[in-house]
């Protein structure tokens, strides 16, 4: 394998090389969507230019084509996180479609009005709300652990809010609003202790590190293709055999049937009883050109990469005048995102004067609204890094950081 060099990686990602407002872009928003390289961009056109069919439907050659090269796709995917097969793979249209077939297709049948679903505040709202429909629905009750004034995860208070009621233990990997990592693989060894289903958000984690289902030890794991190289409108739910045949079909439709009758209808194996109707062909097979990507560029080397970057943007971002830099201090508790405050602006005329600039960051509560409540602000600006990132792209943004110093005195 080549040494790893962003230069050379750059050329893959079209996009990057434009200008906006007359500079040369640095996209820095990288947890909003990732770019797309030219291997991604040429397997979803080379689909639809040459075997484009719907799957598991015709036997001519051009379903047959399409049927393996979706299928092919879900085996990397499962390769990739180390599933035990590919049918533990459910294709969806990204995490927080995956995480609400959890709520409701193993939620609706196992929890009751007696029983706890347990969270965190640094939670994004597609690891809220599934479980607050949920709660609804069943007359549970929704517990959280609270955030420490770095954005970590109290967790001195698990062993309180365990108990023999929590169902459910829903958790991202890493949170979009922090870049905090969370301890998976212990807190899923407290939480095994009293039964609870393990759920984890990992629409930011395996974007950036290599994941290992088996070994974190969780039940489900879910995440989304457009983050990590891949297209927008797929994403995985990743749950152990075993668990995905005991659960009950989350859409009904086409595809995830065996045999339907007037009354009542029996259902495809599992990952098809899933995957209800004509699914995102082109999309799977985008996300596995994206696996295949990342693969051979490794990615260990991608998060040495981005730990360094981090390191430079937390040294150089953090000597601006007046900033405030949220989330952990730590480079070992801390994925590729930076959310900062600069002074008395106003997080979306930062990323306004940065745009100006030609300077991508995200502005907002960035779908973590308690996470803002807990700051005590209502937004922040949020500069996000991948592979394809740089010490240039942090220079940059620190000029343009100047310049809103400049514009607000
Ligand atoms: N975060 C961000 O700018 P979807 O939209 O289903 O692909 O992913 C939802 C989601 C779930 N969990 C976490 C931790 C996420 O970061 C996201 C998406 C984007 O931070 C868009 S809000």
């Amino acid at each position: 394998m080549a040494a790893f060099d962003p230069a050379l990686i750059r050329r893959d990602f079209p996009a990057l090389h434009q200008t906006i407002n007359g500079k040369p872009l640095v996209y820095l928003d990288s947890a909003a969507t990732s770019q797309k390289p030219k291997a991604v961009i040429a397997a979803i056109e080379s689909y639809y230019a040459h075997d484009n069919a719907n799957v598991h439907r015709g036997i001519h050659e051009l379903s047959r084509r399409a049927t393996i090269a979706y299928e092919e796709a879900r085996g990397k995917v499962a390769r990739w996180i180390n599933a035990a097969e590919p049918a533990e793979i459910i294709w969806t249209r990204g995490t927080t479609e995956a995480i609400n077939l959890v709520s409701m297709a193993w939620g609706l049948d196992n929890v009751g009005k007696d029983d706890e679903i347990l969270i965190s505040v640094m939670e994004h709202h597609s690891n809220i709300v599934p479980w607050q429909l949920l709660a609804m629905r069943t007359g549970a009750t929704l517990k959280y652990i609270e955030l420490d004034d770095h954005g970590r995860l109290v967790l001195d208070d698990l062993p309180s809010l365990l108990t023999a009621r929590t169902k459910i233990v829903a958790l991202g990997h890493v949170s979009n609003a922090l870049g905090t990592i969370n301890p998976i693989k212990e807190i899923t060894a407290a939480a095994k202790k009293v039964g609870a289903l393990v759920v984890v958000d990992g629409a930011q984690g395996a974007v950036h590190t290599k994941v290992d289902v088996q070994d974190l030890g969780v039940d489900c794991y879910a995440f989304s293709g457009h983050k990590m190289c891949g297209p927008t409108g797929i994403g995985v739910l990743w749950a152990r055999k075993e668990l995905l045949e005991s659960m009950s079909p989350y859409q009904g439709g086409g595809e995830m049937i065996h045999i339907v009758g007037r009354d009542a209808s029996s259902w495809a194996e599992v990952p098809h009883k899933f995957e209800a109707g004509t699914p995102n062909i082109a999309g799977a097979i985008g996300m596995g050109a994206a696996v295949d990507f990342l693969s051979d560029i490794g990615m260990d080397a991608i998060a040495e990469h981005e730990r360094s970057l981090m390191e430079y943007a937390m040294q150089q971002v953090g000597a601006v005048e007046g900033i405030t830099i949220y989330g952990p201090d730590s480079l070992d508790e801390r994925s590729a995102v930076l959310s900062f405050t600069l002074g008395d602006a106003h997080p979306h005329d930062i990323s306004t004067i940065l745009d100006s600039d030609g300077i991508a960051v995200r502005a907002g509560h960035h779908c973590a609204q308690l996470v803002m409540k807990h700051f005590g602000v209502a937004a922040t600006a949020r500069a996000s890094f991948y592979l394809y990132s740089t010490k240039d792209d942090v220079d940059r943004l620190v000029a343009g950081l100047g310049q809103v110093r400049q514009i607000f005195g």
